[in-house]
């Protein structure tokens, strides 16, 4: 199986803590911010993660991924799923994409590795957020607001291995979006928040991102 993703991609860490989670091999390849073409000839348009199965069938919807890679040698989400975090993750989202990715840029990301994929990624951001410097310039504001969000999150957690006490969906949820918003220099997680994510990216194996 083949997973083509960016590196600082949410939805892609969903697939990729999956499969590190239940042991399986998944083939990484981080495609160029530009490369519109390499995601046009597997699905016919420009969308992150795809997931090239075995058999040469791509899937696109993360979640789908996630179950499909979950299935295999009998399932590992296991735990039930709760609304608030269902909620959480909805409110969270937007305020973390505006403290990110102003800063993705500047960490030096395989998606990233040529002036015209940078300068593509700059131009379709700014359409959506607007100017890069400028919101990094709102960082405490942004950060203060995200504050008693991450606080509610804290509220939530019942161990740090699994936000619902047994690994679930709602992990698949969580983690990718605190490895996002972890690469804000001076962001403090609450204790259990902070507990949680050096549990789990401990289990998945990977790497924190870079922070800035
Ligand atoms: N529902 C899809 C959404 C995928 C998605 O929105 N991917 C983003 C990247 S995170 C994307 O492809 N955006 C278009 C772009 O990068 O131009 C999923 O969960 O996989």
């Amino acid at each position: 199986m083949r997973l083509y993703m960016f590196e600082h991609c949410s939805l892609c860490f969903r697939v990729r803590m999956t499969a590190a989670l239940k042991r399986l091999h998944l083939q990484e390849t981080v495609v160029l911010d530009d490369d519109n073409d390499t995601m046009i000839d597997l699905v016919g348009k420009r969308q992150i993660p795809i997931l090239v199965k075995d058999d040469g069938g791509p899937m696109l919807e993360s979640m789908e991924m996630v179950k499909y890679l979950d299935a295999f040698g009998g399932p590992l989400l296991t735990g039930i799923q709760c609304a608030e975090i269902v909620a959480w993750e909805q409110r969270v989202t937007p305020m973390i994409a505006r403290l990110t990715q102003p800063r993705y840029p500047l960490l030096g990301l395989p998606e990233f590795g040529t002036v015209a994929a940078l300068d593509h990624y700059a131009v379709r951001k700014r359409q959506t957020l607007g100017d890069f410097v400028e919101l990094r310039d709102k960082t405490r504001q942004l950060l203060t607001e995200l504050t008693p969000i991450l606080e509610e999150l804290d509220g939530l957690i019942e161990s740090p291995r699994a936000i619902n006490g047994t690994l679930s969906f709602d992990d698949v949820r969580v983690l990718p979006l605190l490895r996002s918003a972890a690469v804000v220099k001076g962001l403090r997680f609450p204790e259990k928040v902070r507990a949680y994510f050096e549990t789990m990216m401990a289990a998945t194996g990977y790497q924190s991102l870079p922070t800035t």
